[in-house]
């Protein structure tokens, strides 16, 4: 089985189009494993899709993109649905990290971090996952430090996605530096 595709797979069903595979996601993103494999299994190349597979998907991949709990699967972070997906708030470490592309800068520096897409902006916990998430986008990566104390000292909300990505829904630029 190839888990890199499949990982690719079940991002796309459970961050942007469960509809495309008859899964419902609650309001914390989780649809039952057993109903997502019978969905699954209907495309020739995951025919023989079982939990052990989805399990080994996440337990292999070098991001922690997903999670399974008492039967069911959720994504993390990275959600486009329609139906907001709710986080859980949490106390990220003083500094987080965006790692972007310098053509979009001058409008992040003019109006702040959005989530454009996604239903959070994404940030990272440290310098390193910030590049490899800027290299994803055209152009020179720049790193934006956010200075989290003072933007929560501004009701500006933080919520756990994984052990290294942050989500949030906008961040004003007062809080953003360049690196
Ligand atoms: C930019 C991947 C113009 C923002 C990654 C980013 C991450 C603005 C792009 C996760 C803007 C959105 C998410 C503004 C933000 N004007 N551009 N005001 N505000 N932007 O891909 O954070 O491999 O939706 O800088 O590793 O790059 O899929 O978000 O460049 O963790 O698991 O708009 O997705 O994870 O791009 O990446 P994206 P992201 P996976």
């Amino acid at each position: 089985m190839n888990y890199s595709n499949l990982s690719k797979e079940v991002s796309y069903a459970l961050r942007h189009a469960p509809w495309e595979y008859e899964l419902e996601l609650d309001s914390e993103g989780w649809v039952s494993v057993e109903q997502l494999i019978s969905s699954f299994r209907n495309n020739e190349e995951w025919q023989g899709l079982t939990e052990e597979g989805l399990v080994n998907m996440i337990s292999l991949s070098e991001k922690k993109r997903h999670e399974i709990k008492n039967g069911k699967i959720r994504a993390f972070y990275g959600h486009s649905v329609p139906m907001k997906i709710s986080k859980e708030i949490g106390i990220p470490p003083k500094y987080l990290y965006h790692g972007t592309s310098i053509t979009f800068l001058p409008e992040i520096k003019s109006n702040g971090l959005k989530p454009m897409s996604r239903q959070y902006v994404h940030l990272s916990e440290d310098i390193d996952t910030a590049r490899l998430v800027g290299k994803r986008k055209k152009g020179d990566t720049v790193i934006l430090v956010i200075d989290t104390e003072l933007a929560r000292s501004k009701c500006v909300k933080f919520y756990v996605g994984n052990d290294k990505v942050w989500l949030s829904d906008y961040i004003p630029p007062e809080f953003i530096k360049e690196s």
